[in-house]
């Protein structure tokens, strides 16, 4: 399988952005979002990734309509929403304006019988996200911190959560790769799938993130590579196709013809 590509526009104030570490104030604004996301769509993203910085920080949900618009512009393409996903109403909320799937982070800690119970009733549609600094989890925009990554991962696990966001806080915004042993350990510690996020700078890490995909990693979010220029989305959907490719034929490292005696078709 290939994994699956999210280009991820997070919105603040209606402006796609990026930030440094999360930390409010270090952002870098790159204009209208709905363009950003046309613009991945395109070149031929899967997925997209969305989030609602202002609701994460607990500023209400000012980007409820730029989420839309983006939805609008870039349908069939399904889109993940996140950011301030805190009660079912928030939740209902993103789900009605088109969101394919939608990520819950801090309820997960505050109200993990909620978030059960959306896992539950959602299934697919609801992914927990799991946003630390190494082992502690990060909620409110990263700006409290609370509990243990593993054990957090394993009672939502338990309790029937379909899919998980893994977000390395101190990468994210850095272009200094991706926290790939931390991941290992992620996907060592659930059988669900796992989609990782966080330090993406070259097409190289998009290869060593491939390489995890038979341990469970599912897909991968890019924010601030894909702004800064560093690759674009095709190239990245390239890579990682190549990178499927390349696996498959390990299974045939001389690459001697499988149907030997057999006629080419
Ligand atoms: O950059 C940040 N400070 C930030 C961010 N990108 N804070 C939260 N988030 C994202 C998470 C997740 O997708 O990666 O918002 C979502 C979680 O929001 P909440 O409000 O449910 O914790």
């Amino acid at each position: 399988m290939t994994l699956e590509l999210l280009p991820a526009v997070d919105l603040l104030d209606g402006q796609a952005t990026r930030l440094v570490q999360g930390r409010a104030g270090t952002q870098t604004a790159y204009g209208d979002p709905v363009e950003a996301a046309a613009d991945f769509a395109a070149q031929g993203a899967g997925w997209l990734h969305v989030v609602d910085l202002d609701a994460a920080f607990g500023r209400g949900p000012r980007n409820r309509g730029q989420l839309g618009r983006v939805v609008e512009a870039v349908a069939p393409l399904p889109v993940e929403a996140s950011g301030g996903v805190r009660s079912p109403a928030d939740l209902h909320a993103l789900l009605d304006l088109g969101a394919a799937r939608v990520v819950i982070g801090t309820a997960a800690l505050d109200d993990p019988e909620w978030v059960a119970e959306a896992c539950e009733r959602h299934g697919d549609r609801v992914a927990v996200g799991l946003d630390a600094r190494g082992r502690i989890l990060q909620a409110r925009g990263w700006t409290t911190s609370g509990g243990d990554l593993f054990e957090a991962l394993a009672r939502l696990d338990a309790a029937g959560c379909r899919r998980f966001v893994h977000t390395e806080v101190a990468r994210d915004g850095m272009l200094a790769g991706p926290a790939t042993e931390r991941l290992r350990e992620v996907l060592a510690a659930t059988s669900r799938p796992v989609i990782a996020s966080g330090g993406v700078a070259a097409l190289q890490d998009l290869r060593a993130l491939a390489a995890l995909e038979p341990h469970g990693l599912e897909g991968v979010i890019v924010g601030k590579a894909l702004f800064a220029g560093r690759f674009t989305v095709a190239e990245a959907l390239a890579a990682l196709a190549e990178a499927a490719v390349g696996r498959r034929g390990l299974g045939n490292p001389k690459g001697v013809p499988r149907r030997m005696g057999g006629r080419r078709p």
